[in-house]
């Protein structure tokens, strides 16, 4: 008999139960990140009660690679998915404390296209109602600084009162002065009292600091909890 691979090796294990060593992103230890479930209405949220931080942004412009990047992990989160397929809010569980939630590719606010509608109305449902999120990190591309629906679906948010984080995405992809325009242009056109956080998933750059953003938004919203 031929062994390709000794007995409890990643190679002859089940992709569920492969076990990973606990990583570090930036100062920030992640023990464990599983996928727990997809939702496509609000009646089918993830019953355990925990904290959540969901992400937002348009299509491609690096959600998943970015909570693949915070989680320490290269394809727990798909990458790259063909627009248009059935969508879903993908919840995954960090360290057994919190969700990072993976919202569909659109804003929320009002669009032409009837399908994307639907999908809409269902973010804004999730963010008006779910009393477990705790903030949303908003990305945008460095190069280009923010559009129209960015603009719209951030306000939008913002009126129901969940923190938003606007947070500039693939960094590695500008060079000095494109980064530079492009974090004052986000500043500028969203109303930021600073430039906003760069992060690249590619490169590891910022992580660290997003992810004590995100402890921080998790704590003191914490705080205010009604439940
Ligand atoms: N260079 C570079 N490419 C990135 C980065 N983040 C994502 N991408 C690429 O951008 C594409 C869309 O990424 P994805 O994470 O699927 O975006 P999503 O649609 O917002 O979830 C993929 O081809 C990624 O490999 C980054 O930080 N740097
Ligand atoms: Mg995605």
């Amino acid at each position: 008999m031929i062994e390709n691979a000794p007995k409890g090796t990643k190679a002859n294990l089940p992709p569920k139960t492969v076990h990973h060593s606990p990583v570090m992103v930036g100062d920030y230890k992640i023990v464990s990140a599983e996928f727990v479930k997809g939702s496509t209405s609000i009646k089918h949220l993830p019953e355990e009660r925990l904290p959540q931080i969901a992400f937002l942004g348009r299509s491609n412009v690096g959600k998943s690679s970015l909570m693949n990047a915070l989680m320490g992990r290269k394809d727990l989160v798909k990458v790259g998915r063909t627009p248009g397929k059935t969508r879903e809010l993908n919840f995954f569980k960090v360290n057994g404390k919190f969700f990072l939630v993976d919202l569909p590719g659109v804003g929320f606010a009002k669009v032409s296209n009837s399908k994307r509608d639907q999908m809409a109305d269902f973010i804004r449902e999730y963010v008006e109602k779910c009393k477990d999120l705790k903030g949303l990190v908003y990305l945008v591309d460095v190069r280009h600084g923010g559009h129209a629906i960015d603009i719209e679906t951030v306000e939008a948010i913002r009126a129901t009162g969940c923190p938003v984080l606007i947070v500039a995405s693939k960094r590695d992809k500008a060079n000095q002065s494109e980064l530079a325009k492009g974090l004052r242009s986000i500043k500028e056109k969203f109303g930021l009292d600073q430039n906003p956080l760069s992060v690249s998933s590619l490169k590891k750059f910022g992580l660290g600091e997003l992810w004590h953003n995100i402890l921080e938004a998790i704590e003191q919203n914490d705080e205010n909890k009604d439940s």
